[in-house]
Formats: C-alpha cells, structure tokens, sequence
C-alpha cells in the first residue's frame, strides 16, 4: 500500500535530496505527512537513487541500518532499515573528510560483506549468506541525516536513505569461513581515546543475519542483492559524533584498522 501520489514522492526526493547536497537540516517529512507509509518512505529513497543515477553517479554498494540494539537505543527507533549507497559516499581509508559537506555527521563501526552470487529473498538465511559471500571486510560508515537534530522516526529515515552520507572501507578482508563473525572485537578511538567497543554479534546475534534480512526486504519489492555487492552490516555501538579537528581509529580483531581525520 501506499499512500502519497506519484508527484508527492517526487517532490520529497527533490526535497530531501537537496537538503544532503546543500548539506542544510529540514524537519522531518512525517511532520508534514503523518500517514505516509514504509512502501511511501521506500519510495522516496528509490526516487532519490535513481535522480543520482541519472546524474551519472553510480550506486556502489548497500547498507542496514538500526540492527543493534546500541543503535536502536540511540535513535529511538527499533526496527532496521536499508539504504544504498552512491560512489561519490566513499572514501578512502585514512581519507580527510570535509565536514562542511555536511551537518551533524557521526561515526559507526561495522563490518562489510561482498558478495559472490546474487541473493533474491524471500526465505533467504544466515547459510544462503555465508554460501554467496565472496569476502567480509571493516567498514566505518558516517551517517549524516538530514534531519533537525539527528531527531526522526523510521518512516522518515528511510525516506532519507536511512542517514547515509560516507563510508571508509580497506583493513584487510577475509573468506567467511575463517572467521567466527560474532566475536569479531571492535574498538572505536576517537583523538585517542577509546569511546566504544563491541563484538560482531551484537547486529542481530551475526551481522550476516542483517544480509539476510537486506535481502528478505528487497525481495518484497521484487529487487534482489546482485553478485558482487558491498553490503554494511550496521553499527555495532552507538553512533559517535564528529567535527572538525576529530581523528577516528577503528581497531577490528583480524581485520585490521581503519582511520581518517574530519577537517
Ligand atoms: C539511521 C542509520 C543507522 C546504522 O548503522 O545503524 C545506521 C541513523 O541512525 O541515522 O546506519
Ligand atoms: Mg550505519
């Protein structure tokens, strides 16, 4: 079901997507639209994916968001969410990221798959995962919603393409089956300091089971998770808020680290 027309879905991916490139704060949608449903905000996003697509950019990679109970404390929001990801998002590790680009920016650790062979729910579990993951890997996201302060509900976050902004990715990456994914250590510095700290189980028992269910949720709109896509998993701890000045090390056991400065 949905309940928007056509020409409103338009005008509030016109809307949001200007407030990321403009890197302005708006209020958020469902203030304006109450009734708007999930198949409403999903719509939103996919709008706002294929103006970037027709733009030239190209889409580079998937992700979840609000898959740990961390996350989902912190926003206030408990049920997760998906959004893609665009190739100008990415950033090289150790990369200096230009804050001015964007509004109230934070940092997340997650853990990354690639895939190997397409994944089409419904009924796809943790097995279908680890049989079509070619690699996983460390991931930082820096979620930015567009939202007056980071405040939304989970119809508004979809809409806005559940926070996505950059992502830093490298470390070293490893085959599944070397690894036990739920006691991945992870460790979060930030100037120095340690903020957080978790394992990989804390998304959903194993970040794999947010690829399942990525792709569990694309199924219901006919989309599948093609081979050879770079999925993030969701943050492991709370998000932590950045500005300029701030140097983040994330510390992954046998994956590596991942650093980059905000200027
Ligand atoms: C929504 C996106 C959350 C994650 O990893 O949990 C997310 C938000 O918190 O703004 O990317
Ligand atoms: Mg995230």
């Amino acid at each position: 079901m949905s309940t928007l027309t056509p020409d409103v879905i338009a005008q509030l991916a016109e809307h949001l997507e200007n407030a990321e490139l403009q890197a302005q704060d708006v209020t958020k949608i469902t203030d304006d639209y109450p009734d708007m449903d999930f198949q409403d905000a999903y719509d939103i996003q996919w709008e706002i994916r294929r103006r970037k697509e027709q733009r030239g950019h190209r889409i580079v990679g998937m992700k979840m968001g609000l898959t740990s109970w961390a996350k989902m404390a912190q926003m206030g929001v408990e049920e997760p969410c998906y959004g893609f990801l665009a190739d100008y998002f990415s950033c090289a590790d150790g990369a200096a990221i230009d804050t001015s680009k964007l509004i109230h920016p934070k940092v997340e650790a997650e853990i990354a798959f690639v895939t190997k062979a397409p994944l089409k729910g419904p009924g796809i579990h943790v097995a279908d995962v680890y049989a079509a993951t070619d690699f996983v890997l460390p991931a930082v996201e820096i979620i930015d919603s567009r939202y007056r302060d980071f405040k939304f509900d989970i119809k508004s976050v979809v809409a806005d393409n559940s926070s996505s902004s950059r992502f830093v990715t490298g470390g070293r990456c490893l085959p599944v089956d070397h690894m036990d994914l739920r006691t991945v250590g992870v460790v979060m510095e930030k100037n120095g300091e340690i903020v957080e700290l978790s394992t990989g189980a804390a998304v959903l028992g194993n970040p794999a089971e947010s690829v399942a269910m990525l792709a569990n949720m694309l199924g219901e709109r006919g989309e599948e998770i093609p081979a050879g896509t770079f999925i993030m998993t969701g943050g492991v701890t709370a998000a932590v808020a950045v500005e300029a000045g701030d140097c983040v090390t994330v510390r992954y056991h046998d994956l590596g680290t991942l650093s980059m400065r905000f200027v």
